[in-house]
């Protein structure tokens, strides 16, 4: 028994997507020319596919399970399950206007002509707030629509914002914030449900290793106490004796959002020879 997974066959989500795969010591085999291609190590079996037709290729269990962006999964509206947030390909859907204009709130957008790729988001979103407007459906270039007339506004998929810069748009207000998650089939076999919780296991113990680093220190032994209180680590941080005397070698695991603000105060606490480094799998 294999599962079978959709991943986008080109664009913005492939690459990461088969990284994912590898992180999780996935073999794949390199498959880009093809629909499909398995794995040897695992049983994976991996389709590649355009990312608008992932959630409907899972609700019929053409795939079992899928990697896509939220904003899709959201759009498209099919009876699938999301599973788990990756961490990768994170946008926003945002509402953008001329750089001339006014933008006083999203009342501004009654009555007006609205252009996005996203239209069923869009008009959830315009419901829930009162507000009406016509929304023109279109599927690429959204951003040029404003500049040849087409509509007063856009709801587009944004990252550095440069593409609405340089089409002399800016950006007023966010519909939605989207990155790439895994989503599955409603209906799974238990055999398979299996192996998609085997995958998760990987997944999250690469996700956990991404956000956090290994730090090992050297700490004057008259303020290990004070410098051991600052690390909160896996249980606590392990603290070996160094060669000369009065010091000590302190390691322990910082998370990525924490580490700046934790290392300004070890330092502050006498700590030195700060090493910080990166981990492949946390297991926890
Ligand atoms: O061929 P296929 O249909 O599979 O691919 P696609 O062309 O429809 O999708 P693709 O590869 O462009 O994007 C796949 C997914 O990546 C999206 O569904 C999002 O979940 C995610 N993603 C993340 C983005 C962006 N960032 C993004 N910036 N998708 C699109 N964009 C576009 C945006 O539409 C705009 O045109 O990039 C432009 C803006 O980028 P900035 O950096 O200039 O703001
Ligand atoms: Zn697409």
């Amino acid at each position: 028994m294999k599962l079978k997974i959709a991943i986008q066959k080109s664009g913005r989500l492939h690459d990461d997507s088969v990284k994912l795969l590898k992180d999780c010591g996935i073999d794949v085999k390199n498959g880009m020319n093809k629909l499909k291609t398995e794995s040897d190590n695992f049983p994976l079996e991996i389709y590649f596919l355009r990312d608008d037709d992932i959630p409907q290729y899972v609700e019929d269990a053409v795939a079992d399970i899928g990697i896509v962006g939220e904003n899709v999964v959201f759009e498209k509206q099919k009876k699938v399950t999301e599973v788990e947030q990756l961490g990768f390909g994170k946008c926003r859907l945002s509402v953008a206007v001329s750089r001339n204009e006014q933008y006083t709130g999203v009342e501004y957008l009654q009555g007006k002509r609205i252009a996005t790729s996203y239209p069923v988001i869009l008009e959830d979103f315009l419901k829930a707030r009162g507000v009406t407007a016509e929304i023109h459906e279109i599927s690429g270039s959204v951003e040029i629509a404003p500049g040849i007339g087409l509509a007063d506004a856009i709801v587009d998929l944004v990252s550095s914002g440069s593409t609405l810069f340089m089409n002399g748009l800016k950006e007023v207000d966010t519909v939605l914030k989207s990155q790439a998650v895994l989503i599955r089939n409603n209906e799974l076999a238990p055999e398979k449900l299996a192996i998609l919780e085997k995958l998760l296991f990987r997944i999250r113990s690469v996700k956990k290793a991404k956000n956090n680093k290994y730090v090992l220190l050297n700490a004057p032994n008259d303020r290990l106490q004070e410098i051991i209180g600052l690390l909160p680590g896996m249980k606590s941080p392990t603290v070996l004796p160094l060669a000369e005397s009065g010091w000590s070698s302190v390691h322990s695991v910082l998370s990525e959002n924490e580490f700046w603000d934790i290392i300004e105060k070890l330092k502050d606490a006498g700590a030195q020879g700060i090493l910080v480094v990166p981990i492949e799998k946390m297991i926890v």
